[in-house]
């Protein structure tokens, strides 16, 4: 095939990755702004090279007419979880969405291959849109550990570096650290609720600043340089005390102080218009 022709069909390939890349970031901004634990974190994705096509499809005998519908993974997505329980929360987020369709699972968690590779797989059916009109077409969704994730990305370096004949000695520690990698994903998951308490609690205290300093600010605007810079002082005492419900209820007390100034103005602005 021409290279003119590669470029014209992977380039749905790079739309639907960048497309789900932003979506699945989207998903992180949106649990961490509504205080919530996000069970992603961190999303990558490749279009597969060329030559790695062109090896599967020699590997598999797929015909040059069938690839786009049997070389599956043409697209790839990598969602990267915390914990496994996460694992779950993702694939459930995914079956749940409207755009994009299943078409397959395999559970590498469950049925760990022989080589200690462990991942959650999903084929899903995604659409973009192009100069010719949409375009459905196929995108491989990788879930794991960030533990799965080191362990996979050495493997898969070592599979090239001995380009399939790993030998026997370099096989069997690897397989001793994918058992030590389970153990490690299992020991982490009984520290889960911790974790995640307290990665909540660091990210609401990040937003209430947020919000107090954006108050703050607004003040600046319609109250005295000497009563904003009491209550920066005093949000400064209250942040060092470093506890949560204190600082919620101080952003609450702004809230209500900022209320009252807003309602002035409108009170003013009204008088204006009568006189
Ligand atoms: P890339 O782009 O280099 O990652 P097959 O490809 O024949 O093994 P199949 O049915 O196409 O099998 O898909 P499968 O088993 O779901 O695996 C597809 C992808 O999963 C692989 O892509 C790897 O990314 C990952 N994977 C699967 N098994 C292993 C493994 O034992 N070790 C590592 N490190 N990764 C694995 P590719 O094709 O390797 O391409």
């Amino acid at each position: 095939m021409e290279i003119q022709l590669w470029r014209t069909i992977l380039c749905p390939y790079e739309l639907a990755v960048e497309e789900l890349k932003i979506k699945f970031e989207h998903l992180i901004v949106e649990h961490r702004e509504n205080d919530l634990y996000s069970p992603i974190e961190q999303v990558s994705g490749r279009v597969k090279s060329v030559t790695s096509i062109l090896e599967k499809m020699q590997r598999k005998q797929i015909p040059m007419e069938k690839m786009e519908e049997d070389v599956e993974d043409i697209a790839g997505v990598r969602i990267i979880c915390q914990f496994e329980e996460d694992i779950d929360t993702v694939a459930n987020i995914i079956r749940e969405r409207t755009d994009m369709e299943i078409k397959s699972e395999k559970n590498y968690l469950t049925h760990i291959k022989q080589s200690g590779y462990r991942s959650f797989h999903l084929i899903v059916y995604y659409t973009v849109q192009t100069i010719h009109g949409p375009k459905r077409l196929q995108v491989e969704i990788q879930i794991r550990t960030m533990a799965m994730n080191f362990w996979a990305t050495v493997e898969h370096s070592l599979q090239y570096k001995y380009k399939g004949e790993m030998p026997p000695h370099v096989a069997e520690r690897l397989s001793r650290a994918s058992d030590a990698i389970l153990a490690l994903d299992r020991e982490m998951s009984t520290v889960r609720n911790e974790i995640m308490d307290a990665q909540n609690s660091s990210q609401m205290q990040t937003n209430l600043v947020k919000d107090i300093l954006n108050n703050i600010e607004n003040l600046y605007r319609v109250s005295s340089e000497r009563e904003v810079l009491k209550i920066q002082n005093e949000f400064l005492r209250v942040f060092k005390t470093g506890d949560l419900r204190q600082l919620e209820r101080f952003h609450r007390q702004l809230d209500i102080i900022a209320e009252g100034y807003r309602a002035q103005a409108v009170y003013q602005e009204q008088y204006r218009g009568h006189s």
